[in-house]
């Protein structure tokens, strides 16, 4: 007997959100447990390598030049800037490095200067990500040559759904960049953003079309809308933490070896809410004072999270933090050597 893999359809999958709540939660921890170790999260942390001005209009967007959100524009980031960065997000215990840049697409040149900050970030010892909007073929294959782990480009909402976010590029020219990043043979980082005034029939159809990618993503951010003033959501209603919740167990069953990555928006919600992603299954942070350009949740508390919840930060196999060139440099272990009693994992 072969172990048939389930072909989700839309209704298949809004039936899994119907269900009473702890019949879901049950089932995605479930598979949760499955695949993975329950308690251990991946922390990313994230750099804005080139802030504001984008020629894309997102709707939710910050960055996009067509909205008064009051962001100054910058230049891209100089290297030695970079290198401090990710070297101080190594120091507080992040062990992949993403970078993004408020680009309709990098010009062949750009991504020159980019393949240089890659470099740096793996020499840190680190797992590098970068975020340049849409690419060809041969730019993919040159950033999988310089050694990038991943790449981010979000699908961001249901087909159906993604007109009334944006116009200046298609649903289908980002499949097309997840395509191109896939062949190359990175890993694919793709998600999305709920709170948008999407319907669960949308959040169902987004998750669905994640899923049934070629193959689905690697890493899945799950955003909450941060409502920017000036932007056309700046004032659309919240989503039910609940729904969100519901939103992540149903992507743990969906893409049950996937990292579902808790992204955006954990600065306003509740330790609860987030004890209860990780429950359903999510098993990824952004961690750290900033997001690109707005605050993320405080690191002390992100650390008295962990530390109330058992949870402990995922160590890649490929971690190898090179020590000897950094004088100040502490462990992913948080700097306590293990001295702490938590010698057997890594903690923030
Ligand atoms: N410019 C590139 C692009 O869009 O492909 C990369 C950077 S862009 C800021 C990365 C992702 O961040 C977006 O696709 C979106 O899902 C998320 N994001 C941006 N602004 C957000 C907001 N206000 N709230 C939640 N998520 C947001
Ligand atoms: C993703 O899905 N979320 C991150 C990352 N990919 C690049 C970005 C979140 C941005 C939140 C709004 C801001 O800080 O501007
Ligand atoms: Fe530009 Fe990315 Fe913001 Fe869209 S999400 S406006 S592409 S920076």
């Amino acid at each position: 007997m072969t172990s048939a893999t389930p072909t989700w359809t839309l209704a298949r999958v809004l039936a899994l959100f119907e269900q009473p709540f702890n019949d879901l939660l049950f089932q995605a921890h479930t598979v949760h447990r499955a695949h993975f170790d329950p308690n251990a999260v991946q922390v990313s942390t994230l750099l804005s390598i080139k802030t504001g001005a984008c020629p894309e209009d997102c709707a939710y967007c910050a960055q996009s030049s067509k909205y008064e959100t009051g962001l100054e524009r910058e230049r891209l980031l100089p290297l030695d800037e970079v290198r401090a960065a990710a070297l101080r997000a190594r120091e507080t215990g992040a062990t992949r490095f993403c970078m993004g840049a408020a680009w309709r697409n990098p010009t062949d040149k750009q991504l020159d200067k980019v393949i240089d900050m890659i470099g740096v970030v793996k020499d840190l010892g680190m797992e590098a990500c970068v975020t340049l909007g849409m690419l060809t073929a041969p730019q993919a294959k040159r950033l999988k040559d310089a050694g990038l782990d991943y790449y981010n480009h979000n699908i961001d909402t249901s087909p159906e759904f993604y007109g009334e976010v944006i116009s200046t590029r298609r649903f289908e020219d980002r499949l097309d960049t997840l395509a191109h990043v896939r062949d190359s043979g990175i890993n694919v980082c793709s998600g999305g953003i709920l709170g948008m005034g999407e319907s669960r029939q949308d959040r169902a159809s987004f998750l669905l079309s994640l899923a049934n990618l070629p193959r689905p993503p690697e890493s899945v951010p799950l955003n909450m809308l941060v409502r920017i003033p000036g932007t056309p959501m700046a004032e659309i209603p919240s989503l039910d933490p609940i729904e969100f919740i519901r939103t992540v167990a149903v992507a743990r069953i969906l893409m049950p070896t996937s990292h579902v990555r808790l992204s955006a928006g954990r600065e306003g919600m509740t330790d609860e809410a987030q004890a209860w992603c990780f429950f359903a299954g999510a098993n990824s942070i952004f961690y750290g004072d900033k997001l690109l350009t707005t605050d993320n949740a405080d690191q002390n508390h992100d650390r008295a999270l962990f530390d109330k919840l058992g949870i402990h930060p995922l160590i890649p196999a490929g971690f190898t933090p090179d020590t000897d060139d950094d004088e100040d440099v502490t462990s992913p272990m948080g700097g306590c050597g293990g001295a702490c009693g938590h010698s057997h994992h890594a903690h923030l």
